[in-house]
């Protein structure tokens, strides 16, 4: 058994990480500008100013996505490119350069996986209250309307908010991503329940707007407990770790995936968050519940437990990690998948699995990385034992295409299929970029070739 017919292998990108021109042809400002102009809040003072140029260089970086024999392509569109001020006048530049980009993809046979939102908040809606503010949700609406008006005829694939445990959590409770915020729990829960609404008022928007029948879902952070052995017992442990909801963390799945896929907040998360819990009006739950297509998540790592234990095991010393300090768990792939399907019954997409390493241009003008093959190989063959178990899975993106801003890393955490050398541009693919390439071709198959046979 191997990866089904139409398997979609993808790569992903986000717009502020990989576009740059951040003043060009009227794109507005973002909470990211702002922040990233605050002194010490990203590495090395590092900003999306230029970032992988991308938005001058999307013909090349085309190319390189049909030599790779890419699938299909998630991108997301910076909303202030659209809508310089978050709402209200339309910049028909922004939508254009979309609009060139998406052309350019299917003429290559590359399905377009649009975000609409990847942490890049319009800076004017931010004045006016952002993700605190219940409007939020129909500025939201409004500009998903926009987008799918204009490319709604040729996009069939669409995901509202990437990741809201990291823009909410980090962004507004930690203070460590952008705006940069440190509120109390009333505060974050309210925005998170903003977040959730948006997400279902952009659903409603996008199939009242797309000509074509879209296909929906949307990319939270998806958070496994691996069991520490076969055991039934420990099976069960990771299982009800999973999906549990702890007071004092907002890391988890169910308080953001339960609404969205079962109209309900969890009554453990509603326990451990009294008495912060936000206020929910009639018909909130419901919105949030709009239906959805498919099952996206991003995954990179998960914790071991043991029956028995509350608390994930200690990682033995020495265990691998990423440049990123994250912990190399492939099975994180295989119990996520398993566990995600059980609960929420939908096909799968993994919209994020990768890892940053230490990748530079060797004297020999390429880029090794055995690690990055390594590191994939491994998770997509304990993808591949869910699906042989009969778990429905659709698509894979590794992230990402191309090497780009890491947030609050800046340019130090290179993630990238393609090694992009910042102060030129120049692209270079990494042998992960002619390793993945045969993994697609052979749809998977050559997962169970030696890699070091796969090319040179
Ligand atoms: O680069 C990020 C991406 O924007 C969201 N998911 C995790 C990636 C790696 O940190």
């Amino acid at each position: 058994m191997s990866f089904p017919k139409n398997f979609l292998w993808g790569a992903a990108t986000a717009a502020y990480q990989v576009e740059g021109a951040v003043n060009e042809d009227g794109r507005g400002r973002t909470v990211w500008d702002l922040f990233c102009e605050r002194p010490g809040a990203v590495w090395s003072g590092h900003n999306g100013a230029v970032a992988s140029d991308h938005y001058h260089r999307w013909r090349e970086d085309v190319a390189l996505m049909r030599q790779l024999g890419l699938r299909a392509y998630r991108f997301s569109i910076a909303w202030s490119r659209v809508l310089p001020e978050g709402t209200g006048r339309v910049n028909l530049k922004g939508l254009a350069f979309y609009d060139r980009l998406v052309d350019a993809l299917l003429a290559a046979h590359i399905e377009p996986f649009i975000t609409l939102f990847h942490w890049d908040y319009p800076a004017e809606l931010y004045y006016r209250g952002g993700w605190l503010n219940r409007d939020s949700a129909d500025w939201f609406a409004d500009y998903a309307a926009v987008v799918a008006r204009k490319l709604g005829d040729q996009v069939r694939h669409w995901l509202t908010l990437n990741e809201p445990q990291c823009f909410i959590g980090l962004g507004h409770q930690d203070g460590i991503h952008a705006p940069g915020l440190k509120l109390g729990w009333t505060e974050v829960l309210r925005a998170a329940h903003h977040t959730l609404l948006a997400h279902g008022r952009g659903v409603q928007a996008l199939r009242a707007h797309c000509r074509a029948r879209p296909r929906i879902g949307w990319a939270p952070v998806g958070m496994v407990k691996l069991p520490a052995s076969n055991r039934a017992s420990d099976v069960r442990a990771a299982r009800e770790a999973t999906f549990a909801v702890r007071s004092g963390s907002l890391w988890n799945n169910t308080w953001w995936m339960d609404p969205v896929y079962l109209g309900r907040y969890p009554a453990d998360g509603w326990k451990a968050y009294a008495p912060y819990t936000p206020p929910v009006r009639d018909g909130d739950l419901k919105t949030i519940h709009s239906p959805l297509d498919f099952f996206a998540f991003n995954i990179y790592h998960g914790d071991f437990v043991r029956a028995g234990q509350p608390e994930p095991l200690r990682w033995p010393e020495g265990n691998p990690l990423t440049l990123f300090y994250w912990p190399v768990t492939p099975p994180c792939l295989y119990w996520a998948v398993r566990f995600f399907a059980e609960r929420y019954r939908l096909p799968i997409i993994i919209t994020e699995n990768g890892m940053s390493g230490v990748d530079w241009v060797a004297e020999d003008g390429r880029v090794h990385d055995p690690q990055r093959i390594d590191f994939t190989r491994r998770y997509l063959r304990e993808l591949r034992r869910a699906i042989a178990e009969g778990v429905d899975v659709r698509g894979y993106f590794h992230w990402t295409l191309l090497d780009n801003f890491e947030w609050a890393e800046g340019y130090r955490q290179r993630f990238g299929l393609i090694h992009v050398d910042y102060p030129t541009g120049r692209r270079t693919p990494k042998d992960s970029f002619h390793w993945y390439r045969q993994i697609i071709a052979t749809n998977g198959d050559a997962l169970d070739t030696d890699p070091k046979t796969l090319f040179h």
